[in-house]
């Protein structure tokens, strides 16, 4: 067998099932592999590297597996790094693979030569470079357990031409695969006990504990312990933006998402409000604590952080109590333990003033829901989308327009309805190729891109993906011909003096249609429920190209930015 054949093995012991890349010059042996491994392994065509990675990333964070990418040598990997870096930051067990020149050429002016080891480096848990054929089971059973172990991250393997064409006398005995580091978290662990009756002590004592979800919450699959434990002591749930959809937003329990980009307000006043905060997966970064101004600080108020990765416990806010562990063993341990502690709350009285709150919240956006105004409000979008979405629906944003109206209105009913954003990078161009990878990890799920024009220029190549795999995704494109955050910020900021945010206004339904892809045009409220009707009643992708309001004309709920906007009022 050679290297490639070897590494191919070994992926099929680990259960892939799916590689995103793009081919190149270096990559033949590899797609050679490739070839004799369907249908064990399918490969999945991308248009450009970087949509590869985040097809890699969606179908990891969707899968609970590590995500499989590949490239070829040179401008591939330049090409991966926004993936890679985002699924590393965000905690995502992304393997990239790159085939390399071959070793014998390096330093010589190669084509394509690139020291990719440094290039990963400072955006992976580990990034190396193959150096024998006979390496090759140890290094891949590294790259997984490195992957899906402790913090979850980002791999990088270079495979130079001497290794994947190298041959290896190979019995078999060596390509086994520690099927533990096939999914992840793998090797999950507990929390120390006494950490944990602390905890407990703590909550049963609180007046008024709230739980607070993170990302990690989602990536540790803790939705029902913690709704478990929520309910019997009646906590109220919040989550930040990555681990909104872990409890389901009609939840008499879920007062929504906080932090500055999209908050609901009554969760901010019941943060306020609460004697013991309960941090679950959540790093305590600048968006869900606003530039970490919430909690604000009371000497009385108890702050307790679980999170898997102990170096992130008490960074941020002076903790009461820090539990290192995995989310879900560690909420389904603090479950049994309170049961036998105490008995169920019964007493809703606080639960019912936050929702009498959370109640007003809704009437007071209802106006929002139904406005006919055109262009038309990104609340009407997301409300018309609301009314439609099936169980089981996966969202997927980008940054602009999408992000806030998303976090404030998007309601996911829980049964495996899951919202993926980019977080640590917010790159424009995620979601159209995370369409992608969350079909392929959730074949069963409706699938929702939502994305405005920048992003859409940097992922357009990916609609033809999506018509060649005939992806049942409901693609909206918020459309106001503007890089509109960045627009709305020098008017915030700048004093309106705006420079290079505006685009030509274009008809972008017209390059959709021209990959193939169905595609609609939409001005009109009216225009927008017909045609959501419409893309909902069809099995494949669809474009809809829908004519919104800017973040110029009105300001989206971002925290920082209403008071911003307060202080420009008062001092003009
Ligand atoms: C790759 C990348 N480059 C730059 C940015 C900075 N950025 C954040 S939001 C934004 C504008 C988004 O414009 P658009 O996608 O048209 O959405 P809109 O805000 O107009 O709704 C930019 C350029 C980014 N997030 N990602």
């Amino acid at each position: 067998m050679n290297g490639a054949q070897i590494l191919v093995e070994m992926l099929k012991a680990y259960r892939v099932e799916w590689v995103f890349g793009v081919p190149g010059d270096t990559s033949l042996p590899l797609y050679e592999a490739l070839h004799s491994a369907f249908p064990a392994i399918r490969h999945i065509l991308a248009r450009d590297e970087r949509s590869a990675t985040f097809m890699a990333d969606a179908y990891a964070r969707l899968a609970h597996k590590p995500g499989l990418c590949e490239c070829p040598s040179g401008a591939g990997p330049l090409y991966s790094v926004p993936g890679i870096a985002e699924a590393n930051a965000s905690s995502i067990p992304v393997i990239l693979i790159t085939s390399d020149i071959a070793l014998a050429g390096e330093g010589k002016q190669t084509i394509t030569e690139l020291d990719c080891q440094k290039l990963f480096d400072s955006i992976t848990k580990w990034s190396t470079v193959l150096k024998s054929v006979a390496k090759v089971p140890e290094v891949v059973r590294r790259a997984f357990r490195i992957a899906t172990t402790g913090r979850p991250g980002a791999i990088h393997l270079a495979f130079p031409k001497e290794v994947m064409t190298g041959e290896l006398a190979e019995d078999g005995f060596n390509l086994y695969a520690e099927t533990e580091c096939a999914a992840y978290p793998a090797y999950r662990t507990r929390g120390a006990r006494g950490e944990l009756e602390k905890t407990a002590d703590d909550l049963i004592g609180a007046r008024r504990p709230m739980i607070i979800a993170g990302g990690g919450a989602n990536h540790s699959q803790a939705a029902k312990a913690i709704a478990d434990l929520a309910e019997w002591l009646l906590i109220p749930v919040a989550t930040t933006i990555s681990g909104q959809g872990l409890i389901a937003d009609d939840h008499p329990l879920a007062l929504g998402v906080i932090g500055d980009n999209g908050f609901h307000p009554h969760a901010h006043q019941a943060i306020e409000e609460s004697d013991v905060l309960l941090y679950v997966g959540c790093k305590m970064g600048s968006v869900s604590t606003i530039n970490w101004t919430m909690p604000s600080r009371k000497p009385d108020r108890k702050i307790i952080q679980i999170d898997l990765n102990p170096e992130t416990l008490g960074n941020n806010f002076k903790n009461t109590l820090s539990v290192a562990g995995d989310a879900r063993l560690i909420m389904e341990d603090l479950s049994v333990l309170i049961r036998s502690k105490t008995p169920r709350r019964t007493d809703t009285a606080r639960i019912d003033g936050l929702n009498r709150e959370r109640a007003r919240f809704w009437e007071a956006a209802e106006s929002e829901f139904v406005s006919e105004k055109t262009p038309l409000k990104p609340q009407r979008i997301i409300a018309a989308l609301n009314k439609r979405m099936p169980d089981v629906s996966i969202v997927i944003a980008d940054a602009g327009t999408p992000t806030p109206y998303t976090t404030r209105y998007l309601k996911l009913r829980g049964n495996g309805s899951r919202f993926l954003i980019p977080r640590a990078y917010g790159g424009l161009g995620y979601a159209i190729p995370a369409v992608v990878g969350a079909h392929l990890a959730r074949p069963d799920a409706r699938l929702i891109g939502l994305f405005g024009d920048g992003s859409l220029g940097m992922s357009a190549g990916e609609l033809e993906t999506l018509v060649r795999l005939n992806i049942p995704a409901v693609l909206i494109h918020f459309n106001n011909s503007m890089f509109g955050w960045i627009k709305c910020l020098q008017k915030l900021h700048s004093d309106e003096k705006y420079l290079s945010v505006d685009f030509t206004p274009g008809r972008p339904a017209l390059v959709a249609r021209g990959f193939g892809m169905k595609a609609l045009e939409i001005q009109t409220a009216a225009e927008l429920e017909r045609g959501l009707d419409e893309a909902f009643a069809q099995n494949g992708p669809i474009f809809l190209d829908v004519v919104s309001e800017t973040e110029v004309d009105q300001l989206p709920p971002v925290y920082t930015w209403q008071r911003a906007a307060e202080k420009l009022g008062k001092s003009r």
